[in-house]
């Protein structure tokens, strides 16, 4: 490679295991993660960190030159339910940090940018199953607007300055080496920490609330894999569909009882189930199987096995 990568918003749930994974794969030395506060103590002691507002652009910029970077993952952004809470400052943070970065990269600071969408981009009047990769796109959510935009400006600037940058549009994240932040998905992480600790959970989603998911192992590599992928396979540059599988409160519930036999779940609703009703409950990702190769490994029985074995060891280790 090049020059170094730099994760922007490293300390967060996939950023976390991303600067792990890229540190492993090529070197330790080489992948700076920064954040906007300090992280899990393997991130920190790993490698390069360095305290960054994703919004300085002037700060962004040293550290890019400071360490010769080349490569950027933009991790940071305001969640589904948080932005839904502070609109202006969601839009600040996830709008700005990726012009900042789009602006280095058409300078040709940086050759190459990842930036994460969702399906949080789709709305409604989206169809609702098996969501297609172009399709109707009117979001309802902050968050969605914010991520639906750059989505626009991310193609914009491959189209008109040959930015080569890469995105997916992530399911709910599952995951248990670090929490979620404010997402309308974290239910289904929850859920098994409640599982491990009391046998039951009051799910904030209906139990028919079926949405798009994916276990963080999945998501690692097809991050990884859209990054390594030769530029030309990559034909859309605003943001991939990504799907491994979908279920709803009372189908994940039902999959830990066959492992805590007494667990028991209730439903409380809040706001975030009209943000999950605004959601598809399924995602068609035949152009990323088919331009990238992407490939999902975990189903709903592999991800239930995995956390209730990993939240179980965490929760073992930090009680001791
Ligand atoms: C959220 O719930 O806001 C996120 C997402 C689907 O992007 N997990």
């Amino acid at each position: 490679m090049a020059g170094r990568i730099l994760i922007i918003g490293a300390c967060g749930q996939i950023g976390t295991e991303l600067t792990l994974k890229l540190r492993e794969i090529h070197g330790n030395d080489q992948v700076v993660a920064s954040d906007i506060r300090d992280g899990a103590k393997e991130l920190m002691e790993s490698g390069p960190f360095e305290i960054l507002n994703a919004t300085d652009e002037t700060h962004i910029r040293q550290i890019i030159n400071d360490y010769r970077v080349s490569e950027v993952y933009l991790m940071a952004a305001m969640l589904s339910a948080t932005a839904e809470k502070a609109p202006m400052k969601a839009w600040h943070l996830n709008m700005d940090s990726l012009f900042h970065i789009l602006n280095i990269a058409k300078e040709g600071i940086i050759n190459k940018v990842f930036w994460p969408s969702s399906i949080a981009v789709f709305g409604p009047t989206t169809p609702k199953e098996r969501t297609p990769q172009t399709t109707v796109m009117e979001p309802t959510t902050v968050y969605g607007i914010s991520k639906q935009t750059g989505e626009r400006w991310c193609e914009y600037y491959h189209r008109k300055f040959g930015v080569d940058v890469r995105s997916i549009r992530y399911p709910g994240i599952i995951s248990y080496k670090t929490l979620p932040g404010g997402g309308t998905t974290d239910y289904a992480i929850e859920i098994f920490h409640e599982a491990i600790k009391n046998s039951s959970y009051k799910s904030f989603l209906a139990e028919d609330a079926a949405l798009p998911m994916m276990y963080m192992d999945d998501a690692i590599k097809a991050t990884v894999d859209i990054m390594q992928a030769p530029a030309e396979k990559i034909k859309i540059r605003s943001s991939y569909n990504l799907s491994a599988m979908s279920f709803t409160p009372e189908i994940l519930a039902s999959e830990i009882k066959k492992h805590i036999e007494n667990f028991e779940i209730s439903y409380e609703p809040d706001f975030r189930q009209s943000i999950a009703e605004s959601w598809p409950s399924s995602i068609n990702d035949s152009a990323a199987r088919e331009d990238w190769g992407w490939k999902h490994e975990f189903d709903l029985e592999k991800l239930t096995g995995t956390m209730l074995e990993g939240v179980g060891e965490t929760l073992k280790t930090t009680k001791n």
